[in-house]
């Protein structure tokens, strides 16, 4: 959604990212605003954890509210049930003192409504007035500005269901879908089980990374089933091998390898995730904590 606005998902910081420019930057003072999830999404053993403790200031949410306390004079607006955290954002406003929605903003919060109800569908159960007022609201503000926001809503909920679509992608745009960097080893999120991941046309362009990763989602009779796939990248240094080495150690993740990939120049790897409630919210902070090992070692 963010590629359709122009926006580039490059451009964008990860609560990780951001935590670590605030640590690096002492003396700076900073707050948080959870929206969609009212405490912070990370295990304890997270080494984020302690950097958010006493920062939330303010609270948007639609799921049960488990009472993280907010500072005096921060907002706390849990609206259960309501279809889409963005309908609260565009009722409420995301920032206390106003905050101006550009038509970019307003197209967004509009379509992630779309997306979150199902376009307002009444058989998921999920909608509720509130989603329909803001969504007419966006929608009558936006005037004809709004018009490419049916063919967007299709778009996004093709990335995130339609298995057919991702099978129709070419490799450089099934990485690129949903790609997010840790320590220098890239990781994709893909609708496709490893198998599906093919070259086509030639050799995946892997760049200079130590280590592509491809975290593989199928539903097998309407259950979620992951696989990976490792690629060592071109980094140098033989980083990448040991970064794989330390994934495949990892019990959480339970990697069991089920086929290797001899076409992608002998160096693709794939298995079965045995754990697979392991996202790459999990993922990531592992690669990071294994990559700085390697390197104090
Ligand atoms: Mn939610």
């Amino acid at each position: 959604m963010f590629r359709e606005v122009g926006i580039s998902p490059q451009a964008l910081l990860g609560v990780d990212d951001m935590l670590d420019f605030v640590s690096s930057n002492p003396g700076l003072d900073y707050t948080l605003t959870l929206v969609d999830h009212n405490v912070p999404d990370l295990p304890t053993s997270h080494p984020s954890t302690p950097r958010l403790t006493g920062r939330v200031a303010n609270i948007l949410d639609h799921h049960v509210d488990e009472g993280l306390q907010v500072p005096d004079g921060g907002r706390r607006v849990v609206r259960v049930p309501c279809g889409s955290t963005c309908t609260i954002v565009h009722s409420e406003g995301l920032l206390s003192g106003g905050f101006h929605w550009d038509v970019v903003g307003m197209k967004m919060l509009g379509t992630t409504i779309k997306v979150d109800t199902g376009d307002l569908s009444t058989s998921m159960g999920k909608t509720t007035p509130s989603d329909v007022l803001s969504l007419q609201t966006i929608m009558k503000e936006l005037g004809d500005e709004g018009d490419d926001m049916g063919g967007m809503y299709k778009r996004v909920v093709d990335a995130k269901f339609n298995v057919d679509f991702w099978r129709g992608l070419d490799i450089t745009e099934v990485k690129d879908m949903d790609f997010k960097t840790f320590s220098n080893v890239g990781v994709a999120s893909v609708l496709l089980g490893a198998g599906d991941v093919k070259v086509k046309g030639g050799e995946l362009g892997v760049g200079d990374g130590d280590l592509l990763v491809f975290m593989c989602m199928k539903i097998v009779e309407g259950k979620p089933e992951r696989e990976i796939i490792l690629v060592e990248g071109l980094g140098g240094g033989g980083l990448g091998e040991k970064v794989r080495e330390g994934l495949e150690r990892d019990e959480e993740l339970g990697l069991e390898e089920v086929e290797k990939y001899e076409r992608w120049g002998g160096k693709a790897r794939a298995y079965k995730q045995r754990n697979e409630k392991a996202s790459r919210k999990i993922l990531g902070p592992k690669i990071n904590e294994i990559v700085k090992g390697i390197k104090e070692d």
